[in-house]
């Protein structure tokens, strides 16, 4: 019988109730999904991130092929598959000949240019995974010319009714509860707390992890650990595990750093959201659950994460896009430093997240922003670049949140679109954080010298270089207070210590 519908799925659209089933038909219609090298290497991913996505792709084919549909699969090796989105999907469009060709609207720009340029036209379906469409973010946009995530999350807690009473006031008399969620762990380190689950890889996923090695040798992190949740059900399981074991301790210690742990309170769920593996709505009815008897402090600053922040991000990018990417607000130009791919530096803040970052292709968000971000950002690396690093290396990094995330909120590249001020700190703050400087040859107090930590160093040079436009900003006030006590000899030094750092980090510069 002739071919009716084509439903083509990409690798982070694995939800069998996506709109793009919605009249799928199992006698007269089909899945493609494509298995293909460019998007293994378009840039160099970790090993890990790349057994997620096809061991997660492969599970979804078993589970809609066992649930009776007919789904067309190329494997990466099949002979014939021919590496590239556009052409292995001509090339299954022009075999099998469909009527009609159906995807859920891609999560990346350049995807979505790809698949339009495809005959016959695709038809793009709604994502429905998200809680903001894309028209309710521009509605909102247009009656908030500088969108505020605080503004916008407020918007969503009252249209969705999360944590909110009758007439709108937010449960707790506060919208949100940051003062209670900075705690460090202080010098007992954190406290005793149940490991998270891990998932033993199966037969498809083993398959996927020797393929993975086998065809793709050189590239960074390592495969051992792989321990990923990789179905739907997989995925629910981990989400009941944070919320039991996790959540309770995930408000009042979201930013705080351990040497050596690489998880901690954190839900370690992105990578699932972000494949469709498991839905926002999900994640929240379950928070809202709350089987662990989480504080309010901990539920709600979960809950802005997905509600608010997520949502936020998602909105900007299909907004700016594709003038985003090309962003470089503060006209930062080195590359990233070389030990980011290897973690050899004696930096031991950087050391761990790059370690955690090498073995689990993972580190948590204050890692992210406030160790590795924060490096690239003083030392003036290019916003673009440090965006692909974080694709690179992260399992559950996709481009519609990582590019503002990295680009925006961590480099400022946008300059202002995504945070009201850059995320500019010294070694202090690590130090305040953390244990990693108690361990360090470097002290996170001094900027010049022996000992100096390069971050206080280039913290001092990054305000200096930037005071024409921060100096004004309230939000940075202090900052520029402190800067100009420094004695302007000081301040000299400070600065040519800042170039040879950059030159010494940055060789090929
Ligand atoms: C990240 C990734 C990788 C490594 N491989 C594939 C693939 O082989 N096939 C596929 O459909 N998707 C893959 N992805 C995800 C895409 O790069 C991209 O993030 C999404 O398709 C964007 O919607
Ligand atoms: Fe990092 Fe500086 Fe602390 Fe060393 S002293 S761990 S480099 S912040």
């Amino acid at each position: 019988m002739k071919l009716r519908n084509l439903v083509l799925v990409l690798g982070d659209q694995l939800d069998p109730q996506s709109a793009a089933f919605d009249d799928f038909n199992d006698a007269t219609d089909a899945i493609l999904m494509v298995e293909v090298r460019e998007e293994a290497a378009y840039v160099r991913q970790h090993k890990m991130r790349l057994a997620f996505f096809f061991a997660a792709m492969r599970h979804f084919r078993n589970t809609q092929q066992n649930a009776g549909r007919r789904v067309i699969y190329s494997e990466l090796d099949d002979p014939d598959n021919r590496g590239s989105f556009a052409q292995e999907i001509r090339r299954h469009i022009a075999a099998l000949k469909p009527r009609h060709i159906k995807v859920l609207a891609p999560g990346d720009w350049r995807v979505k240019t790809v698949l339009r340029a495809l005959r016959p036209a695709v038809e793009f379906c709604e994502d429905r995974h998200f809680l903001c469409s894309i028209a309710e973010f521009e509605a909102f946009a247009n009656t908030h010319p500088r969108p505020v995530m605080e503004t916008f999350y407020r918007m969503m807690r009252r249209r969705l009714g999360i944590l909110v009473d009758a007439a709108g006031k937010p449960s707790g008399g506060a919208w949100n509860f940051d003062a209670d969620n900075r705690q460090a762990f202080g010098r007992n380190g954190p406290p005793l707390h149940t490991p998270m689950k891990r998932f033993e890889p199966d037969a498809v996923t083993r398959n996927v992890i020797a393929m993975v090695a086998r065809e793709f040798p050189g590239h960074p992190g390592r495969l051992e650990n792989f321990d990923l949740p990789v179905t739907g059900s997989e995925a629910e399981t981990a989400l009941a595990d944070f919320v039991q074991h996790r959540l309770a301790d995930f408000g009042r210690y979201q930013d705080a750093m351990h040497g050596g742990e690489a998880f901690l309170f954190h839900s370690h769920l992105a990578g699932l959201l972000n494949l469709h593996l498991l839905s926002p709505q999900r994640v929240i009815d379950r928070v809202l659950e709350n089987p662990g008897n989480a504080p309010l402090n901990a539920v709600e600053g979960f809950i802005r994460q997905i509600i608010g922040w997520r949502e936020f991000i998602r909105g900007i990018y299909w907004q700016r896009m594709p003038e985003y990417a090309g962003l470089n607000s503060l006209d930062a130009g080195l590359p990233v430093p070389a030990f980011y791919w290897t973690g050899e530096t004696d930096m031991r803040c950087l050391q761990d997240a790059i370690r955690h970052t090498i073995d689990h292709a993972y580190a948590h968000h204050i890692e992210r922003l406030m160790v590795l971000g924060l490096f690239c950002l003083l030392l003036g690396v290019a916003p673009y670049a440090v965006h692909l690093w974080h694709m690179s290396m992260f399992w559950d990094a996709v481009d519609w949140v990582s590019l503002p995330n990295t680009l925006g909120m961590s480099q400022y590249g946008d300059g202002g679109i995504t945070a009201t001020k850059p995320y500019a700190a010294s070694g202090n703050y690590i130090d305040r954080m953390s244990n990693h400087c108690r361990q360090c040859r470097y002290d996170p107090h001094q900027s010049l010298g022996e000992t100096a930590c390069p971050f206080t160093t280039l913290y001092w040079d990054f305000l200096a270089r930037h005071q024409q436009r921060f100096a004004t900003n309230a939000r940075m006030r202090q900052q520029y207070v402190n800067l100009r006590r420094k004695e302007a000899g000081e301040l000299q030094r400070i600065r040519l210590a800042a170039a040879s750092l950059k030159a010494r980090m940055t060789p090929s510069a």
